[in-house]
């Protein structure tokens, strides 16, 4: 941030010792993305053991897509200002990993929803930066920007991103630090900066730690296991996940007119999973890099369709961020919930919890990681049970928080290369 933090202070004794908990922090000198000292940044690098990750955020505003044939909800959507090809005003985090200053600059008012996912693995260092590039619609609005790592049991105040506890980034500057996630589990991060206005405009995102269990242990061989679990009975083929939000088209438009909300008036137009609406939910991936298959999806980019072969094991993480309640139904499959909260459903005598059912309740806030096998080939749907979650600004037809699962027959497509691929 602002100020210059020394490094001296940053033994790898001091940094070790603050990893008591379950998460360890560490900070690096900050200054705008363009001018910082390299020399103290690579003393402070030093300090810190093996930085295996390095994920660069950064927080600005934009414009997405609800989907074209919604009903238009007069005065609010679609927004009169939004460039061609969108229609809703948003604030979100772009990954400009890699990318120089300049490149990272060109990115101001190009945010995503929903966040990049991000995938950490258990007890290994991971670098952060976060930047706030300002919003080029309100130029006026003068708002940092946190990262808040929302699940992590006794993370440092300091580091973990809500405000009146911590550091928040200021426009044109940025903040580094090291982070070790210690427990697995599927966890959100937001911004934790006017925290109901920049988690409904979009500042949110799933991150997952894979478990130290997939390197293999003498009893079970390497793999994909959703946690330590001892027995594999976590062990999974393809995983797919699924950030559920909520987007109430009218505080989206005052946001961009500068107008002021009355949140108690919530009362959300959109129902999205991973930013999106059914049916944009099936559309393919996409990079906001490279010039997608549909433009329209360019800042959503990414997909919620499920696709797996036959007897497969497939995980799904669930993680909900609205502001209501979410129950989600797989017809026809039965769904077993082996997670929530980031925590394995284990007894303190190792007795398995887990629950069997085809419909898993979620409230705001909460994660749940659900393990099925997948059945014969076919298409089966993935919906929230409540209807008013099901349409897109009340219009007739689906919409909101619906995709599907399309199962091929056993053998058919290839490994999985990554969450949602
Ligand atoms: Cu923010």
């Amino acid at each position: 941030m602002s100020d210059r933090v020394t490094p001296r202070g940053l033994s790898r004794r001091a940094l070790l010792a603050g990893t008591a908990g379950a998460a360890g922090w560490a900070m690096l000198p900050a200054g705008s993305s363009v001018g910082s000292a390299p020399q103290a940044r690579t003393a402070a690098v030093a300090a810190v053991p093996n930085p295996t990750t390095e994920v660069h955020l950064a927080g600005t505003d934009g414009w997405v897509s609800m989907p074209a044939g919604a009903p238009p909800i007069p005065t609010f959507w679609p927004d009169p200002l939004a460039p061609a090809g969108s229609n809703l005003y948003v604030f979100g985090f772009r990954d400009v990993t890699g990318m120089t200053p300049d490149q990272v600059t060109a990115q101001r008012g190009k945010a995503q929803i929903s966040a990049p996912m991000l995938t950490f693995d258990q007890e290994t260092d991971i670098k952060i930066q976060l930047t706030n590039l300002g919003l080029s619609q309100r130029p006026d609005l003068v708002d940092g920007h946190t990262i808040h790592w929302h699940g992590f049991q006794n993370a440092i105040p300091l580091f973990d991103g809500v405000p009146e506890l911590s550091i928040a980034v200021p426009i044109g500057r940025d903040f580094t630090y090291f982070f070790r996630p210690l427990d697995p589990g599927t966890y959100m991060y937001l911004c934790h900066f006017e925290d109901v206005e920049h988690v409904q405009m979009g500042m949110t995102g799933m991150l997952f730690v894979r478990p130290v269990q997939n390197n293999g242990t003498v009893d079970l061989p390497k793999g994909k296991y959703a946690y330590n679990c001892g027995d594999g009975s976590t062990r999974y083929d393809r995983e797919f996940a699924f950030m559920m939000t909520e987007i109430w088209a009218e505080a989206h438009y005052r946001d961009a007119h500068i107008q002021v909300t009355d949140w108690t008036d919530y009362r959300p137009s959109f129902f999205a999973l991973n930013g999106r609406a059914y049916p944009d939910t099936l559309a393919p991936n996409g990079d906001p890099m490279t010039a997608p298959v549909d433009p329209r999806l360019r800042y959503q980019p990414i997909s919620s369709l499920v696709t797996c072969n036959s007897g497969e094991r497939v995980l799904l993480r669930l993680a909900n961020l609205g502001y209501k309640n979410h129950s989600v139904t797989i017809d026809g499959i039965d769904l077993t919930v082996v997670g929530k909260d980031a925590s394995l459903l284990r007894g303190r005598d190792g007795t398995p919890h887990y629950a069997v059912t085809n419909t898993v309740e979620i409230g705001p806030g909460e994660s749940r990681d659900i393990i099925f096998t997948a059945p014969a080939a076919g298409t089966y749907l993935l919906y929230d049970r409540d209807y008013a979650s099901l349409s897109n600004s009340g219009g007739g037809g689906y919409g909101g928080q619906m995709t599907e699962i399309r199962v091929s027959p056993a053998g058919t497509l290839a490994p999985q290369s990554g969450a949602n691929a």
